[in-house]
Order: C-alpha cells, then structure tokens, then sequence
C-alpha cells in the first residue's frame, strides 16, 4: 500500500474528482444534449462571517475560463449578500462546486470564529490552541484561518512553514508529570528554551491552581506568566479562582500576565477580560461551525434567473465603512460607497488584484480594523432604531450592517 493517510491528493481536488456525484451525472448529460449556457453565480450565505477561503479557490479555478469577482480575504459579509461571483460557461466550474464551497465553508467558519473570540477579548490576547481537534491535514487551513480572524498567535508548528507565521507555545502536562514535579519541569523548560520564548508555567498539574501559581513566583526567578487549563475540567468557580490568584501574584511580583486555556468559550472570554491576559481556545475556533455558503446560477445568457429564496440577477455589493449596499451590477450609479467585489481571475488567470486579496497580512489588517469599526459602529447604534437608514430611493437595494451580526453581546 503506497497511501499513508485517508486524504485526499491535491491532483484530485485540482482535477475536480472530489466533487459530488450529482455533478458527475449533471456534466454527462448537459455534454450529450449540447447545453452548456453562458451564467453567473454567485456564492451568498445565510448568516455574517470573514470571508476566508479565497486563496484556495484562485488555486483551484486557475486555468479555466472563467471571470471571478470576489471579496478580499479578511472582509465582514452579510447575510444574502455575494461575496464571490463566477461567470464562464456553466460547464467550466459545475464539478468544481463542492471544493469551491468546501475551502470557502471551512475557512470563513474558522475566520469568523476567531473574529468573535479576538471581538470578545478586546484589548487582551487569543492564542489559537485548538489544530488537535481536527484532521492534521487541515492545521495550515485551520492556523492562516484563524490568524486572518485575528487571533495573536497560533500554536500548531506547522503554520511557521506552510503559513509562514511564527507558531507560540507553553508547555504541556506532560512535561510536568516526565520530571515528576513542577518546580524541576518549570526550571528545565526555563534551562533549555530560547530566551526570547515567554515563561509561561502551567499551574494546575497535581495543586490547587492558586498553590502552585505562588510556587512559581517563589521559586523561579523568571515567570512570565502562569497558565491555568481548568476552567472547563473543573466545576468550581473560574472567575473567584482568577482573582484568588491575580491577588496573590500582584502581592509578590509585579506584572505576571494570567493565560486562561482549556474549553474557553465566546462568552468565557467576553466575561473573563479583565481578570485575564491571554485566552488559548481551541475547540471554539478550529471547529467553528462552517459557514453555509451556497453557489447559485443568478443569470443565464445575460437574463436575471433565480431559484425560490435567491435574490435573481448579477449584482454587487456598495460598502460605506462596515454598512453595505446589495445592488444590482446595472444600478451601481447614484449610489453612495465603492464596489467591493473585485476581479481576481480573468479568463483563468489570477489577476494582480487576486494576489493582493489573498496576502496574508493584508488580509489579517482588513479584518482587525473592521473589527474596531463594528465595534465603533455598535457602540454608537447598539439599537438598530439608532441607525438612520441610508436613502435608497427607486433602485432595488438591501441594505446590511453590523446589526445583521451577533456581536452586540461580546461588545
Ligand atoms: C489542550 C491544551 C489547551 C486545550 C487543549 C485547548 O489541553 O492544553 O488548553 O482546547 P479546547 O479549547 O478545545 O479545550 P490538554 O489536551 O489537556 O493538554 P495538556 O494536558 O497536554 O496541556
């Protein structure tokens, strides 16, 4: 047997073999009967999100005639609203669908999830922790997603050669229970690793949390930070065993950050904040429930189609900071905002507006700075009467802001 693990090659995703069968059945008759109609469709979602994924799909598509419009990597997007619109012949994307959506899903359900953690935890930090919840074929898709989002640092090593980030880490239980006692374990880690690699001690091994955080301050000579991966473990109260402990450390050291770990919830995080410096999450970001994208023809040989729930038609989407305009792609005149869908592939080729989308770090900048904007926005109109609608007068438009998200509650 020459396969070492159940996953699939990239030649088969590139070659469009991972697809579903209905797509198989749908290519043999639309060939043997001659149909195969010029279309737009876009990719639209029933709830918000940070769009992620781009990359990906730019890889896939690359080389078939197709034009694709999108939304840069990093964007806020809204419920109903497109973030990516293909148009080609019907014939040169049909079988690529499941992949094309399978790369956006996944990625942009990570992406969202650290936006809201990152959201929720304001000015302090978010590790991403949680790569070992998943398949390890995912950890680049799962650690790039999660840095777009906005999380501080990513834990999976792998990410330093596939994402080209720099990956962080503390020390695990294991290493404490190898050496037998905290205090040879903290002091070995302290003896063999980089000095420019934080001190974070864990302190929930075999003592009370608050025990062993003094024991740390009081036998070493250099403790960064303590981190504490119980709040899910054990039952009692989090919030008082934070304090307990925050009290104590400030009474013998100054400045040792706190780092809370270990089924860390949106709301754990949103109510924890000031009592903590840093959140690892794990399960909350890398199993993020995927987005639901779906692909729909919005127009065959340049008249508006739709199925029932779609909106028919080619349109675009206008963007004022973080509110937006969903409009036709005819009707785009009068209207206040700029287009913010742009071509990323023309005729198969990756535009140089498609690499600009996809760059790493542009793509982290866009979703932290809308991060400040929604929540700017939010604290300005946390009701939705506040808001004064824009005039959309005679054209069709929807109209979409940070409203249609559930971030009010992490503000
Ligand atoms: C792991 C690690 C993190 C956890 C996972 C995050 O825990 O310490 O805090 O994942 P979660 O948010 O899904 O809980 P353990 O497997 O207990 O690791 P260890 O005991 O080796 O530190």
């Amino acid at each position: 047997m020459t396969r070492k693990f159940l996953i699939v090659s990239q030649e088969d995703i590139k070659s469009g073999t991972v697809t579903d069968k209905y797509f198989v059945w749908t290519e043999k008759i639309l060939k043997e009967k001659g149909v195969n109609p010029h279309v737009v469709a876009e990719v639209t979602a029933r709830e918000w999100g940070i769009f992620t994924g781009l990359s990906d799909v730019l890889k896939l598509m690359e080389g078939r005639d197709v034009n694709i419009y999108a939304m840069p990597e990093g964007s806020i997007f809204y419920p109903n609203e497109p973030v990516l619109v293909i148009e080609g012949k019907y014939l040169e994307f049909a079988r690529f669908e499941t992949s094309l959506l399978g790369f956006l899903c996944h990625a942009s359900g990570i992406s969202k999830a650290a936006f809201k953690a990152k959201f929720a935890a304001a000015d302090k930090a978010v590790l991403s922790f949680g790569t070992r919840r998943q398949h390890p074929a995912l950890a680049a898709m799962i650690e790039r997603s999660a840095y777009i989002g906005g999380v501080d640092g990513v834990s999976n090593y792998s990410a330093e050669k596939y994402v080209g980030i720099k990956s962080i880490g503390t020390m695990p239980h294991a290493l404490i229970i190898c050496f037998g006692d905290q205090i040879t374990a903290w002091k070995a880690f302290d003896d063999v690793v980089s000095r420019d690699v934080p001190r974070i001690v864990l302190v929930d091994t075999y003592c009370d949390e608050k025990s062993e955080a003094v024991m740390a301050v009081e036998n070493l000579e250099r403790v960064d930070g303590v981190r504490i991966d119980t709040p899910s473990s054990r039952r009692g109260d989090i919030r008082a065993i934070l304090e307990e402990i925050r009290w104590e450390l400030s009474l013998r050291r100054e400045g040792v950050k706190i780092v809370l770990s270990g089924g860390v919830s949106f709301e754990d995080i949103a109510g924890l904040r000031d009592v903590v410096d840093a959140f690892g999450v794990g399960t909350s970001i890398a199993c993020a429930r995927p987005v639901d994208f779906a692909l729909d023809i919005v127009e065959k040989e340049g008249k508006a189609v739709a199925k029932r729930g779609k909106f028919g038609g080619k349109k675009t989407v206008l963007r004022n900071g973080v509110v937006d305009l969903i409009v036709p792609a005819s009707c785009t005149g009068g209207f206040a905002g700029e287009s913010y869908l742009v071509k990323v592939m023309d005729c198969g080729e990756i535009t140089d507006e498609g690499e600009k989308s996809t760059e790493l770090e542009r793509a982290r900048e866009r979703a932290l700075k809308t991060m400040r904007d929604v929540r700017d926005f939010l604290e300005n109109h946390p009701s939705k009467e506040d808001f004064v609608q824009l005039e959309v007068p005679q054209h069709p438009a929807l109209i979409r802001t940070p409203h249609n998200t559930d971030l009010i509650p992490l503000l």
